[in-house]
């Protein structure tokens, strides 16, 4: 039948969820799915997607000028998607509904040095629980390439699909230039939620995102699915643009396509050497990728997503949904009493590496290059351990 993705014994309960979505627009972490649908994994995990193809991120910096630096950053970002959107299809048999984390909650890890790198570590916050927002910064010392960024979405229904905007942007920055810092504003794509119906949830990415560099580099990257310019699902052209004042624009435009679950191609770069980053694809993310490490969960702080979570993660895994489910409840009411005591004390939680601040100075500038959308109602930057102030 349409729906064999979903257990007989869970049908009734995955339509009354379908129906709750369809009939709802907002937050989607706080309805009750059943157990087929949930992911052992909670959101705070999800940063560390930026940083599976390490070589890529850190050798950001070794870019030549300006314009090869803008083309590996996009090309670094293209080479993301597939495991930010694709991976709990691979893992799971479809996408799954993660966990909704606590306000407060960490989840550290790394991607150790070696002979062509040096070493990428992550810190992630919850800063926020409704709605959710996820905080994060990774880093690398040796390349003077950080990203931080924050994380949020709105969803609604349309037509069968679950249709979530991301809210929120990252600010990747490389530091120690011979001409100081150069900042680069990514935007994220909107995500479609298709096969609902089926029990079998999978994303498309639609519209356009962008990555505006505060020396005028500018690229946006266009998504289209199955039956758009090439009836393959997971389909992207990106454009490079160079600042408007350079010399010889036409020249020095870049134009990128392909699929970005697999490989994607040059089909235009004048002006530039393709060679200097070495592959005759643009990118190509059929090969291994490289999971983050992370501490045991014995030697992780309480705040710690996967010891946090660990007695719900275990029971999700064993298909002891009872014992989920009772744990999970632990969780929430814990953080019920802590809001009710910190409302009592007349106190506010206090973050511990993020700062939530009233206006972004960056943000409104590079938007405004591009013609971008207003500001996001809110910002968050990283204030913990080697936070830099150059
Ligand atoms: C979080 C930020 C990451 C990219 C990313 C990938 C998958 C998205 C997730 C973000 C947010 C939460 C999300 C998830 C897919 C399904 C899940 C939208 C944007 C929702 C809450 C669960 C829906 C329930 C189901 C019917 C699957 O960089």
């Amino acid at each position: 039948t349409e729906d064999a993705a979903v257990p007989p014994a869970q049908k009734s309960s995955w339509t009354s969820f379908v129906k709750q979505v369809a009939s709802f627009s907002g937050d989607l972490s706080s309805l009750t799915a059943p157990p087929f649908i949930l992911s052992p994994v909670s959101l705070t995990e999800f940063p560390a997607y930026w940083g599976e193809r390490p070589e890529l991120f850190s050798s950001i910096s070794d870019g030549v000028d300006e314009e090869d630096r803008s083309v590996r950053v996009l090309k670094w970002f293209i080479a993301t998607l597939k495991g930010q959107y694709t991976s709990r299809n691979e893992k799971m048999g479809s996408e799954k509904k993660p966990l909704n984390p606590v306000l407060g909650e960490l989840f550290f890890g790394e991607w150790p040095e070696t002979s062509t790198r040096g070493k990428t570590s992550l810190t992630v916050e919850q800063v926020s629980h409704h709605p959710p927002v996820t905080a994060y910064r990774m880093y690398n010392a040796k390349a003077g390439v950080e990203l931080v960024g924050f994380s949020g979405q709105k969803t609604s229904f349309s037509s069968g699909s679950i249709i979530v905007k991301q809210t929120g942007h990252a600010v990747l920055t490389i530091h120690g230039l011979p001409e100081g810092k150069e900042q680069y504003l990514i935007t994220l794509p909107r995500l479609r939620i298709d096969g609902i119906w089926y029990g079998s949830p999978y994303i498309e990415l639609s519209d356009s995102s962008f990555i505006q560099c505060d020396n005028g580099w500018f690229s946006s990257i266009e998504y289209k699915g199955k039956g758009y310019f090439s009836g393959k699902p997971h389909t992207f052209k990106a454009t490079l643009l160079p600042p408007e004042n350079h010399p010889q624009p036409s020249e020095h435009t870049h134009i990128m396509e392909g699929t970005w679950h697999e490989t994607s191609t040059y089909s235009k770069t004048s002006g530039f050497q393709p060679e200097l980053i070495g592959t005759p694809y643009f990118t190509d993310v059929r090969g291994p990728k490289e999971e983050i490490s992370v501490k045991p969960e014995s030697e992780q702080g309480e705040w710690e997503s996967r010891r946090l979570w660990k007695k719900v993660a275990d029971g999700i895994k064993n298909g002891d949904y009872d014992v989920a489910s009772r744990e999970k409840t632990k969780i929430e009411n814990s953080q019920r009493q802590m809001r009710k005591d910190e409302i009592a004390a007349g106190t506010r939680w206090e973050l511990k590496y993020f700062e939530k601040i009233p206006e972004d100075e960056l943000y409104e500038r590079l938007a405004a290059m591009y013609d971008g959308q207003p500001p996001t109602e809110e910002m968050y930057i990283y204030k913990g351990p080697d936070a830099l102030k150059d």
